[in-house]
Parts: structure tokens; C-alpha cells; sequence
């Protein structure tokens, strides 16, 4: 028996980058993975790529700014699969530059999805795992989630955010079963902020199977056993 059979996880920001890893991994432990971002197209391609090996993946198209698709995804996930086990709150954007320069439409676009749609996120999953008396949500955080690094500020008070509600979360559902793991990683090779996956510059820094790894890791626990938060930095990197 693997350590997710019949299990069911939803994974935000399932369609690059990080998302794609921790479904693959869970799915290879046995989970049946509920995939949402935004990009029908890249959603479809990782599903079928889980499906194929012999997994089991439902792709969802989903913005998780949007209170109502949120709302329509866990009920289409839970229609489907009967239960929600693990949440991983995986999607986020961010950009680098000064307060000063900064806009509100770029405040706005950050906290909406980073904060806003974790929060949505958790709370409409919360919804399902408290009647069932069981459920594990992991938030993706960052290492700015527990200090600040200047030309960060719009991304890291979303992420500061992001590492707040993980622990009202357990101070809220402890009593219900409910586990929450934060977990706060340094510089990963993915596409954030406008990069390419892959690029050679990147070489040395956190890979997303790393992070599936430590989702993996989490999930995995007995559940009596909560994993409070995980950091992980790319041994290159000066400030964590
Ligand atoms: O970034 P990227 P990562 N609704 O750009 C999705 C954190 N992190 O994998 O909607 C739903 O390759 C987007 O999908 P789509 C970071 O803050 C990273 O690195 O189709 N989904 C895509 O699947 C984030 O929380 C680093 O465009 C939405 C995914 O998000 C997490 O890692 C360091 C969405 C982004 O893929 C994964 O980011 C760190 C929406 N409205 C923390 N908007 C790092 N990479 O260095 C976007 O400390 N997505």
C-alpha cells in the first residue's frame, strides 16, 4: 500500500512550475489529484500525464481569486471523489520592486490571488474537512513569509499573510482533526515572477520536485503527527 492510497488532494497552481511536481508525486503515492489553475490547455496536459501512468487526475479550471470558482471547484472535487483529504495551496504570483514604485493594481493582483485565493481556498475546503472531522491543507508559503527583503514588499506581506492564516488554522481546527503545514522555501527553478523553468543561471537553486518531496513528506505523516512549518533554501542562497 502506498502512503496516499485513497486519498484525495486538491493542488492549486497545478499548471506549472511547482503544481505539476506535487501532483505527480502524490498521485505516485496513490491520491486521486484535483488540479486547478487558470490554463485549461496546461491543466489538460498535466492530467494526462498522471492519467496515463495510471494515476488518477481531474483537471479544473480554476481562478482561486474568485470566491464563486472556488465554491464550484471543491463542490465539482468532492461530487466526484466523495471526500477532500489534503489541500495544497500551491498558486501565487509576485514581482519584485520598490513601495514606491509599486501601483495598486500590482497590491491588488498579489493579494488576490497569493492571499486572497489561499484564504478562499482554505476556507471552502475547511467547509468539507469539518464535518469529516479530518483534513490536511498545506500553504505554500516562502521564506518571506518570516522575514522581509527589500524590492519584496507587495509579495511579502501577501506571504507574511499566507503564514498567519496557516497558524489560525490550527489554532482553529486542532479540535477538528485538521492539520496545517507551512511550508517556506527559498529560490526554486520554476517560471515565478516572468523566468523560465530551466534556465541554466537557475542550476543550483531548489528544484520543484524538491518541494513535491517535502509536500510528499507532510502529507505522508500519521495523523497524530502535524508538521508545523518545513524552510529549505538552495545551499547557494546568502539570505534565509
Ligand atoms: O511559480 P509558477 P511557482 N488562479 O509561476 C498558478 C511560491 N514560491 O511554481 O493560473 C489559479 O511557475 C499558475 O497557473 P495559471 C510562489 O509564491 C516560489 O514557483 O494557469 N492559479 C501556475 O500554475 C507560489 O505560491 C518561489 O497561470 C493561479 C502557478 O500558479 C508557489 O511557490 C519561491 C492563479 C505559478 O507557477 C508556486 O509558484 C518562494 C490564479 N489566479 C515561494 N495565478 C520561487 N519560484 O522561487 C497563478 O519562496 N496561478
Amino acid at each position: 500500500m502506498t502512503a496516499l492510497q485513497g486519498q484525495v488532494a486538491i493542488i492549486t497552481g497545478a499548471s506549472r512550475g511547482i503544481g505539476p511536481a506535487i501532483a505527480e508525486a502524490f498521485a505516485g503515492a496513490g491520491a486521486a489529484v484535483v488540479l486547478a489553475a487558470r490554463n485549461a490547455e496546461e491543466l489538460g496536459q498535466v492530467a494526462g500525464r498522471i492519467n496515463s501512468q495510471g494515476g488518477t487526475a481531474l483537471a479544473i479550471p480554476t481562478d482561486v481569486s474568485s470566491e464563486e470558482q472556488v465554491r464550484q471547484m471543491i463542490q465539482t472535487a468532492v461530487e466526484r471523489f466523495g471526500k477532500l483529504d489534503i489541500l495544497v495551496n500551491n498558486a501565487g504570483v509576485g514581482l519584485f520592486n520598490r513601495l514606491v514604485d509599486s501601483t495598486t493594481e500590482q497590491w491588488d493582483w498579489v493579494m488576490e490571488i497569493t492571499l486572497k485565493g489561499a484564504y478562499l481556498c482554505a476556507r471552502e475546503a475547511l467547509k468539507v474537512m469539518v464535518p469529516q472531522r479530518s483534513g490536511l491543507i498545506i500553504n505554500i508559503g516562502s521564506d518571506l513569509s518570516y522575514r522581509t527583503s527589500a524590492e519584496c514588499g507587495i509579495y511579502g506581506t501577501a506571504k507574511y499573510g499566507v503564514a498567519a492564516l496557516t497558524q489560525v488554522i490550527n489554532q482553529e481546527h486542532r479540535l477538528d482533526n485538521i492539520r496545517c503545514t507551512g511550508i517556506y522555501p527559498g529560490m526554486i527553478d520554476t517560471y515565478f515572477a516572468g523566468s523560465e523553468m530551466g534556465d541554466p543561471r537557475k542550476k543550483d537553486w531548489l528544484k520543484a520536485s524538491d518541494l513535491a518531496n517535502a509536500c510528499l513528506y507532510v502529507a505522508s505523516q500519521p495523523p497524530y503527527v502535524r508538521i508545523d512549518e518545513i524552510r529549505m533554501h538552495p545551499m547557494i542562497q546568502d539570505q534565509f
